[in-house]
């Protein structure tokens, strides 16, 4: 197997950004492959936080001083930046929100009180994420909507023809994961939301897997919200955004109520506030704001086609390695698949290899994650999940298989 050149991608280079990556876990040297839960920050991130707090706290959209218009201006910053690199059209067209899970109960709410009327339908798939199924499951139930899933195959690949055979005029909405966080599977979601719009049904993409591995153009996808966190894509945590079209969000009422979403109140009634503003009800998570404004500054700063590229080429390399052990298992084995590699060996329980592969300083997430449907359609208990970022290494994976080997030969 082909190591990747690392003259195009120095990722000593990036490592040396991520201290923590320098931890002992265990008395052994961290091996973190759990990054589709949160990925680790780079130190320009955690400085910008802290230089906040340390010289430049204040609240924002309020203040005529000094410290809370500059404090403004840097939050206001990261929405101007995410607009840019996510080639959104217009910078209000960016929500900032807590991260993906409030992105998609923005829209399950606001979307669905306006547009979601007795009969009509909702479409996710068999393999999203829960946030992306119990924000559907509860406005279906109040507005009287039924929610329909697409199946996915053995290979965990999201089944097209069944999709389509699903659309029809009752469809308001589809909501798919862009990159299963359990089965690595990279949706063909371009072509999902043009079949979508071709019904007159408006798309949702839960991005949170997406964002760190790919370059995602919301006006090239044509989607009509895009959902994400800022925490796994080496930001703080308690960030995100939702893109969703102008028009769109323009004809949704707000989804909380609170200062900086009006524009007048009085005891009888309320104005609101603009786009982005009438969808950010409350003192934001400032800091965090800022720290995404670094964490994009960061993105543009490194070769970001170069990182995809390495985490490609590692992605294949541990894939190659793991299924060659005995008794090795994919739960999920779709043709286009990056990120993240869930498997299982034999019979061993997942959470046993988790244990035992912590003890060797090796973080790797184990267990359902927050999909249950994908356990139930693969009937198993749950898998062990190891996830990959662009400062991981092939001595890393290398450790992993060794982990492996030396867990099953423990438990077996
Ligand atoms: N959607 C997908 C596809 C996800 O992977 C996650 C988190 C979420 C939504 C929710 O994101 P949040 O930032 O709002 O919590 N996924 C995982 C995971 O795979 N392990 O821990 C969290």
């Amino acid at each position: 197997m082909q190591k990747d050149n690392y003259n195009v991608f120095d990722v000593e280079k990036i490592r040396a950004q991520f201290p923590i990556l320098q931890e002992q876990v265990n008395g052994k040297p961290l091996v973190y492959l759990d990054n589709g839960a949160s990925s680790q920050k780079p130190l320009a991130v955690i400085n910008a936080m802290g230089d906040y707090y340390l010289h430049k706290h204040a609240n924002i959209h309020r203040g005529v001083h000094h410290l809370s218009q500059q404090a403004t201006t840097m939050y206001e910053e990261s929405r101007k930046l995410l607009a840019d690199w996510f080639n959104a059209k217009h910078e209000h067209e960016i929500i900032l929100t807590r991260g993906t899970t409030e992105g998609i109960n923005l829209v399950s709410n606001a979307f669905g009180r306006k547009f979601l009327k007795a009969g009509d339908e909702v479409i996710i798939s068999q393999m999203e994420h829960h946030s992306n199924i119990v924000p559907w499951q509860m406005i279906c139930e109040q507005q009287g909507a039924v929610l329909k899933y697409v199946p996915i195959s053995d290979d965990g690949e999201f089944l097209f023809e069944e999709y389509e055979k699903l659309l029809s005029e009752k469809t308001k909405l589809v909501a798919v994961t862009h990159i299963s966080n359990t089965l690595g599977t990279v949706n063909p979601v371009k072509a999902i939301i043009e079949k979508a719009h071709e019904f007159g049904a408006k798309v949702l993409v839960d991005g949170a897997q997406a964002v760190p591995h790919m370059r995602v153009d919301v006006q090239d996808l044509d989607c009509d919200f895009y959902a994400f966190s800022s925490h796994k894509m080496y930001g703080p945590t308690g960030f995100g955004a939702l893109y969703g079209k102008e028009a769109l969000l323009n004809e949704m009422p707000p989804f909380m109520g609170g200062g900086d979403m009006i524009k007048t109140v009085t005891m009888e009634k309320t104005t609101y506030n603009e786009l982005p503003h009438k969808f950010e009800a409350g003192t934001p998570s400032i800091a965090e704001g800022i720290g995404m404004a670094a964490t994009i500054e960061f993105l543009k700063n490194i070769d970001f086609d170069a990182a995809i590229q390495h985490e490609e080429a590692l992605h294949a390399y541990a894939s190659e390695k793991l299924s060659a052990i005995d008794g090795f298992r994919f739960i999920g084995n779709a043709k286009h698949k990056t990120g993240v590699i869930s498997f299982l060996i034999g019979d061993i329980h997942p959470y046993d290899m988790g244990v035992l592969l912590d003890q060797m300083g090796i973080a790797v997430r184990t267990g359902h994650h927050c999909t249950e449907p994908i356990m139930t359609r693969f009937n198993i208990p749950g898998t062990v999940r190891a996830s990959f970022a662009m400062y991981n290494t092939y001595e890393e994976v290398d450790a992993l298989i060794t982990g492996v080997e030396k867990a099953k030969r423990m438990l077996s």
